[in-house]
């Protein structure tokens, strides 16, 4: 055969070389492809329509995904937060970009007025920012996303440049945060918190009284189905809990300002004292974040260790933490980890009120709602082992049905009086709390459950196009797609090893 011959048969038997069928692309290209799409140049948002911004807890989750595309980029991703840092220490929820017009998200620049409202706190001028914080995923971040790379972040300083800045969030966490006098940090808004509407705020939100629906616009129905995202009047709430924390300079410590914050050596005492304060009627020690916390400590032990200290306090911090989480957020009866509502015994402008009510226990009431934020102490490596087993127990059980009734734990408790498959925090299954779950069990050596979880979380990611959240139920997807912290936790599940390993690379060992 001639070679135009053998061109002719060629197209004829191939034409898929000018036609080619559809080929599925594989989770990492699509899983990549939505990670290119929502990256701004310095940072990634969370969602092109629905959350146009960078987002604290978003940004940590999505370099954990992006090390595996381009360290660098992680490295930047984080970088961008930490460039907006208060004074005071703290990272701020949301860090607004300036060319994104003002309507498309709410509560936008000219509500939360950082750069004024913020300034005794020491809010950054150049940057817009919101106010509150979001749960400390960050140090973890940045040591998993230096552990991926570590030459490139050497030659570049990464952890030396992050290091004093994330402790000096911790710091501020530890001090400006212990409200209830106890040794956890509070949240003051349940966005802090990072699951919004979620049926464990119901009873503290139920003192505050809501701002006006007509006072503000929400932007966020303008992209969501409003029977998948919280009600006007959770919003109202929020918007007064926060108007309220602006118009007191966002305020948290008897003193003000900004001491407490940047500076300090690699070992960090914490020094000082507690600070009581806190300018709502919001204040709650949850376990998620205190988890996370505490997750963050034994990650900053690692980088301190990685540039030359010892990392011991650290350590030692984390596991004051972690008993301070068992003694007051571990129900024994109910098996789980419960929110703690401090009422208004945080609200002292007095520092002998809270000694006094630190010599007297606990201050405030446990939440009795079940919350996937109850589960995630999992993450830690040196949690007692009856608690762990027990934890196991009631992830599987009725409550939360993981590996029975669903294959992604969801929000809040199946049984629950409040449980809505498709509202936001209120039922839904969502794929950061599944990551922490997968590494917890991974953490504990629970292999066979941590690798039922990671292939439910590659499935659902790929079916539903990378969801904001799924139905626990039928994995149906809600909220938005394209979802940014859903493609980087796919990606980290994709890459990471499978065999059993403390996610902070502190292994520590159970306690009991
Ligand atoms: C308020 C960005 C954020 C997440 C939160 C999630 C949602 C914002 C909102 O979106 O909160 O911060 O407008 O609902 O609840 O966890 O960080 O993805």
């Amino acid at each position: 055969m001639d070679r135009t011959a053998q061109l002719t048969a060629r197209r004829i038997e191939r034409d898929i070389a000018y036609d080619p069928p559809p080929v599925a692309d594989s989770l990492h290209v699509r899983a990549a492809r939505v990670l290119e799409a929502n990256w701004t140049g310095t940072s990634t948002v969370p969602s092109r329509s629905l959350y146009p911004h960078q987002w604290s807890w978003d940004s940590a989750f999505i370099a954990i995904g992006l090390r595996h595309l381009s360290p660098l980029r992680a490295q930047t991703e984080l970088e961008t937060l930490l460039d907006a840092q208060w004074g005071d220490g703290r990272i701020p929820h949301i860090v607004f970009n300036p060319s994104v017009p003002l309507d498309a998200y709410f509560p936008s620049p000219d509500f939360w007025r950082s750069s004024t409202a913020g300034r005794a706190a020491g809010a950054p001028r150049t940057v817009q920012t919101s106010g509150i914080v979001q749960p400390p995923v960050h140090a973890l971040a940045a040591w998993l996303v230096h552990r991926a790379d570590p030459g490139l972040s050497r030659a570049r300083g990464f952890l030396t440049r992050v290091y004093p800045r994330l402790a000096a969030w911790h710091r501020y966490l530890l001090h400006r945060r212990d409200l209830g006098g106890g040794g956890l940090a509070s949240v003051v808004h349940p966005w802090e918190q990072g699951m919004d509407n979620s049926p464990c705020w119901d009873a503290p939100l139920s003192r505050i009284t809501p701002a006006p629906a007509r006072s503000f616009r929400r932007a966020d129905l303008d992209h969501g189905a409003a029977e998948d995202r919280p009600t006007d009047l959770d919003y109202g709430r929020y918007v007064r809990l926060a108007t309220e924390y602006r118009d007191a300079g966002y305020r948290d410590g008897l003193g003000g300002g900004y001491e407490a914050g940047l500076g300090g050596g690699y070992e960090d005492g914490l020094g000082g004292g507690h600070e009581a304060g806190g300018a709502g009627d919001f204040a709650v020690e949850d376990p998620a974040f205190n988890a996370l916390l505490i997750a963050s400590e034994h990650a900053l032990a690692g980088i301190a260790r990685e540039l030359g200290a010892t990392g011991t306090a650290r350590h030692a911090r984390a596991e004051r933490l972690t008993a301070a989480l068992i003694e007051r957020l571990w129900d024994p009866a109910e098996g789980m980890f419960f929110c703690r509502d401090l009422g208004d015994a945080h609200d002292t402008r007095d520092a002998h009120d809270v000694r006094e009510a630190r010599a007297g226990g606990p201050t405030g009431e446990l939440i009795p709602e079940r919350s996937v934020s109850g589960l995630i102490p999992l993450l830690l490596p040196t949690l007692p082992r009856d608690i762990t087993a027990t934890l196991l127990r009631t992830a599987q059980g009725p409550h939360f049905g993981l590996g029975d009734t669903t294959r992604l734990a969801p929000s809040y408790d199946l049984l629950g009086e409040a449980f809505d498959p498709h509202r936001y925090w209120r039922g839904p299954a969502w794929f950061n709390t599944s990551w922490l779950l997968e590494r917890g069990l991974r953490t504990h050596g629970e292999r066979e459950r941590a690798d039922a979880v990671r292939t439910a979380v590659l499935d659902l990611a790929a079916a539903s196009d990378f969801a904001e959240y799924v139905d626990p139920y039928t994995g149906e997807a809600c909220g938005a797609t394209g979802f940014g912290w859903t493609a980087a936790l796919a990606l980290d599940l994709l890459h990471s090893e499978t065999e059993a390993t403390a996610i902070t690379g502190f292994k520590g060992g159970n306690r009991g």
